[in-house]
């Protein structure tokens, strides 16, 4: 698989296990997984050339890890960034006392006003270091690096939660908990 393809095609998997499904008649259950048979079969049916050992190749190679099989290597599933309704069903963790999230500039007004806010996914994406918020910053363009005092907000009991694929997960991050502010 070259690496144009793979991310075409890891594009393509997050797209109907994370955001639209429908738009190959995928169902999702409850907690998020998909049948790969199934995924495989309606891909292809849409002109998406994936085979099994190319859906494997992308779980195992994949450069953020997204994707995950289950025990019998039979449903597959995003370990976050979702913005259909799944529960991940993650328990919750105790988070460093640090962690950080990318950003871009346009954003931070906003940001100053009203802490990070999850958008149209469930959660906050925050990471445990500054080079992978880097690098989700500069998605958008020059990336501004935000630290958040996590610790200090688990101690205050919000909730965090950290995906299969390492990113922490958490409902908002009010702007007194945003250090570098
Ligand atoms: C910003 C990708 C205005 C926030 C990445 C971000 C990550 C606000 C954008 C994962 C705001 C949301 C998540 C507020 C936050 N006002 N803007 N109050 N609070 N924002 O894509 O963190 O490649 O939903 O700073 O690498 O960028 O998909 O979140 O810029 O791990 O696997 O609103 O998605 O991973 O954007 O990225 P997103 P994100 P994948």
């Amino acid at each position: 698989l070259s690496a144009a393809e793979e991310k075409r095609l890891s594009k393509f998997m997050s797209l109907v296990l994370r955001h639209q499904p429908e738009t190959i008649g995928l169902t999702l259950d409850a907690s998020g997984w998909a049948d790969v048979d199934d995924l495989i079969r309606r891909a292809n049916r849409k002109g998406v050339a994936l085979t099994h050992d190319m859906l494997r190749y992308i779980v195992t190679h994949n450069d953020k890890q997204r994707f995950r099989l289950d025990e019998t290597g039979q449903r597959i599933r995003a370990s976050q960034g979702h913005s259909v309704p799944v529960e991940l069903g993650y328990a919750p963790a105790t988070p460093p006392e640090f962690l950080y999230h990318g950003t871009v500039a346009k954003f931070m007004n906003a940001i100053q006003a009203e802490g990070l806010q999850r958008g149209s996914r469930h959660h906050v994406h925050l990471s445990a270091d500054r080079t992978t918020a880097e690098h989700v910053g500069a998605r958008r363009g020059q990336p501004v690096i935000l630290t958040i005092r996590a610790g200090a907000m688990a101690r205050e009991g919000y909730a965090f939660y950290r995906s299969d694929n390492g990113v922490w997960l958490t409902d908002e991050v009010p702007a007194a908990f945003i250090a570098s502010l």
